[in-house]
């Protein structure tokens, strides 16, 4: 907890760093009530910071300084200044050594920050200023050095030694102690630091390559997992290859190393040479794991190895550049999940879930620039803006430059750039070095908070056989941010006849058509662009691939966009068309009932989704992500005003309606899908996932009906499969259903089977938190006594609390404010325990004004209550007063 008032820190203010570490040497003694952390730092004045000798001031926090060296002679306490964060003191040669050892208390860490123990296992992280808990460092990314770390404990509890780099040395001690000593031969960060200790067992396999080299590939994780690892080491192997094919990247060190925690505040870390992983991101066998936990899996293995280049090789300046790492790669692990499965599904799932929370986040009150400029607390920005927008921002230049280019870029960055601390500027540089483009007003996107509006209208003229296309971009006032630039925003796009056909697109002053479906560049406020040689008024199909993260509008009639939904030649889009249709749809919906009247489904909606469902040409996959009717989520943000109760009764008569009328063939589709789940072996691939995800999204709609058929079909694949796909779906819907004997049986059963393995339990937790039927705050209250439950743990916080407050929105709006109360009982708890964790409970108290008047009083007063009731961790301060500002 701090002690000074927290500050606001600027990117205007960098400064380069005073001082260099050329070498970092570390050991660390690790014991049961405390360990001792040795650093030795080969120091010197940095060239490019100017004259003299000033301080130096390391980043030190939590420590307890024992004994400290400059050029071998000890210092006394009159020779420094320490501080709760800071130890200063006087150089005076330009290059120097210094020593310090220091006291730590990992066995009592609950912030997951630094050295922490995790059940039996000592492990780290570091990113963003964890390391400043471990020993007093120059904390910052733009200090690179070379590290080696010996590692001392006990043997028989901590028979693994494990840190960044290749194993150089090792021997035993006298008293049952062992050691290693890793070195790690690229500088690096201190984000990038770790260390992991423990009795842990590991899947080992290797991979070649391109240039011949063989490189070890291990999975340790503890004794009772060794038998879930065997679809991470896959998805390693497929991204190493991917990363060569694609980007040219080789691996460069002998061993790859990912060790899999149970406590982890998040997804997983892309440490040099030693992964640290959430285990909910490594571990997933057919039977404990739904096939979106594997496609998870895959991502983030992918995602945290893409990081050795993008990130690790070449890596940040300073943290406002997060997104130089973070989007970059992002964007590369959704690429290499396009590739390795449904490129459109992976496209609509990520736009599905950019829309919903990413413009949600960018219209509040913490909403911020992909590369913000200032901050309080750096661990409160690893959001979906630095991450799911700065990967769209990515993307766009993609798109822009064509993927040759883009290629040449990267391979002109990683070269220019390799072993550098850089920024984003150098990135675009690249990029502009590269394709010869200017890309200044593009750079708008790195420095302009907000999501976009794209406003378009249509104007054709039979006598010249031209329509014209007019767009309007506006962008709506951020904190701090009230007036914007025009942006540059690709719209891909295509016009179809009416025969559904994409028609050649010729702008006027071509010479000739330019393709059928093309990127516009849009960067003026208003603009028009004219297509000649047009027979007819065609109906055009915009954003294809939802080529920007923009709001587009259109007016679009129901019946065009029923057209759309079965024509348009870009997958996303006819995606899209039904989205749009089912919005339209609900938002009558929800008007009807705010009336007062009798709610009335557009029949259209019945039709549009009957066809999907009795072709059995189209990819299974698309139809099941077709008949997903947009999320209560989504709807609340599209919302000026939400209504919860309104969107949340609508949307489920809207399915109910859907289940009755669909009936015969939802069922159809569900037996034929489901016979062929029960007789075939669970694989992970992409055919696979989406059989089971229209029977499943099927079984979802039939269990509406309550017939007895669907009850009996619903027990069964709930009690004969072999995967937690069809199993957890069983019991979801069970758990929303009123057949309240069964799902009972079925929750206790699950939860008896299963009691042993917490990421399964996580998932138990997940489908009571997330069930709208009335009553849903007392059972996750009375979840919160469950043995298996405990705040200290991040995935049982997120499995339960999370799910509640994110994904059970009537439930958590109770219009008494108990949802809200509970909340922040929570975070103040947890504020102590683990902040960061705490400011991310925090989000959905931050969207109020998204809600009624009386509701956004009750939430903005316990974002007072939380901002009164003690001293604050900087994480929740920045969030709450930053809330309650905006
Ligand atoms: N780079 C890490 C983020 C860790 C942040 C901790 N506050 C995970 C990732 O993006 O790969
Ligand atoms: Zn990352």
């Amino acid at each position: 907890m701090r002690t000074e008032q927290p500050k606001m820190i600027y990117l205007k203010d960098y400064q380069v760093p005073d001082y260099l570490i050329d070498e970092t040497h570390l050991t660390f003694e690790l014991y049961e009530d405390h360990s001792l952390v040795h650093a030795q730092l080969v120091m010197r004045r940095n060239p490019d910071a100017g004259a003299g000798l000033p301080p130096l001031v390391l980043d030190g926090q939590q420590l307890e300084l024992l004994e400290l060296k400059l050029d071998d002679r000890p210092l006394g306490a009159g020779d420094y200044q320490l501080s709760d964060s800071h130890l200063t003191l006087q150089p005076t040669q330009e290059r120097f050594v210094i020593d310090s050892s220091v006291r730590i208390h990992p066995e009592s860490n609950t912030a997951l920050e630094g050295l922490y123990k995790s059940g039996s296992m000592f492990c780290t992280q570091c990113e963003a200023e964890g390391f400043r808990k471990i020993t007093y460092y120059l904390d910052r990314p733009d200090v690179m050095s070379k590290f080696t770390t010996t590692v001392s404990a006990e043997q028989h509890a901590y028979p693994v030694l494990l840190s960044n780099g290749n194993p150089i040395a090792s021997g035993v001690e006298e008293g049952g102690r062992h050691w290693a000593t890793w070195e790690d031969p690229f500088k690096k960060p201190a984000y990038l630091f770790a260390l992991v200790a423990g009795d842990l067992w590991c899947v080992e396999d290797s991979f070649t390559t391109m240039s011949g080299r063989e490189v070890a590939l291990r999975i340790y994780v503890e004794p009772e997992n060794i038998d879930k690892c065997q679809h991470a080491m896959d998805s390693l192997k497929k991204s190493m290859k991917w990363d060569e094919e694609v980007y040219g990247r080789e691996y460069d060190l002998d061993i790859f190393m990912i060790v899999a925690v149970n406590d982890f505040n998040m997804g997983a870390m892309e440490n040099k040479g030693l992964n640290i992983f959430n285990s909910s991101c490594v571990l997933a066998k057919a039977d404990t794991a739904t096939d979106a936990a594997h496609q998870r899996v895959e991502a983030v293995v992918a995602h945290e190895y893409f990081h050795n280049w993008s990130g690790n090789r070449v890596t940040c300046r300073d943290w406002f550049q997060l997104s130089l790492k973070e989007g970059f790669t992002v964007f590369r692990d959704a690429e290499f999940s396009a590739d390795m499965n449904s490129r459109t599904v992976k496209r609509i799932e990520d736009v599905a879930y950019l829309r919903t929370h990413q413009f949600a986040e960018d219209a509040g009150p913490m909403a911020h620039p992909v590369r913000p400029d200032a901050f309080i607390e750096i661990s409160n920005f690893y959001t979906l803006t630095v991450y799911e927008k700065g990967s769209e921002v990515l993307r766009m230049i993609h798109t822009l430059l064509g993927s040759e280019t883009f290629r040449k870029g990267s391979d002109l960055y990683f070269e220019r750039h390799d072993g550098q601390a850089v920024t984003c500027d150098d990135f675009i540089q690249a990029m502009e070095d590269a394709s010869g483009r200017d890309l200044s007003q593009f750079k708008r996107w790195y420095t302009q908070a907000g999501t976009p509006r794209l406003a378009v209208s249509e104007a054709f003229d039979a006598a010249t056989r031209t329509y014209s296309l007019t767009f309007r971009q506006s962008c709506p006032a951020t904190p701090g941010q009230n007036d914007k630039l025009p942006f540059v925003i690709p719209v891909e796009l295509g016009l179809l006849d009416a025969q559904g056909q994409d028609l050649p697109l010729r702008l006027q002053g071509e010479r000739a058509a330019v393709g059928r479906s093309r990127v516009l560049s849009v960067t003026e406020a208003e603009q028009t662009f004219t297509f000649v040689d047009m027979p007819a008024k065609p109906l055009p199909s915009l954003l294809r691939g939802f080529s920007a993260p923009v709001k587009l509008s259109f007016p679009y009639s129901r019946d065009q966009l029923m057209f759309l939904m079965q024509h348009d030649s870009d997958g996303f889009n006819r995606w899209e068309a039904g989205q749009q249709l089912s919005v339209q749809v609900l938002q009558e919906l929800i008007g009807q009932q705010q009336r007062g009247e009798t709610m009335q489904l557009d029949q259209r909606l019945v039709t549009a989704l009957r066809s999907l469902l009795e072709n059995d040409r189209l990819d299974q996959a698309m139809v099941a992500e077709m008949l997903s009717l947009p999320g209560e989520g989504y709807l609340t943000e599209i919302s000026e005003v939400a209504d919860v109760d309104a969107i949340h009764s609508a949307r489920e008569f809207a399915r109910q309606q859907l289940a009755e009328a669909l009936f015969e063939p939802l069922w159809q589709r569900y037996q034929a899908n489901r016979k062929l789940s029960r007789n075939t072996p669970y694989v992970a691939e992409a055919a696979h996932f989406a059989r089971r995800s229209l029977q499943n999204i099927a079984l979802s709609y039939l269990m509406l009906t309550e017939r007895a058929e669907v009850l009996a079909a619903c027990l069964e694949q709930y009690e004969v499969c072999d995967n937690m796909t069809e199993r957890l779906t069983a019991l979801a819907v069970l758990v929303g259903s009123n057949f309240d004997t069964e799902k009972a049986e079925a929750l206790t059963a699950f939860a008896e089977h299963f009691k042993d393995n917490p990421l399964v339990m996580d998932q138990w937790f997940s489908v009571q938190a997330a069930c709208t039927l009335p009553g849903g705050l007392a059972r996750v209250q009375q979840l919160m006594q469950h043995p298996a439950f405990t705040l200290k743990n991040p995935n049982k916080v997120r499995a339960l609390i999370g799910a509640f407050a994110g994904q059970n929105p009537v439930n958590f709006h109770a219009v008494d404010g108990s949802g809200y109360r509970f909340l922040s009982d929570q975070v103040i708890i947890l504020n102590a325990l683990n902040p960061q964790i705490a400011a991310r409970l925090l989000a959905p108290l931050t969207r109020w004004a998204k809600y009624d008047s009386n509701r956004q009083g009750l939430m903005k007063a316990e974002l007072q209550r939380i901002l009164a009731s003690g001293e604050l961790s900087s994480d929740v301060f920045e969030v709450v007063s930053k809330s309650l500002a905006g």
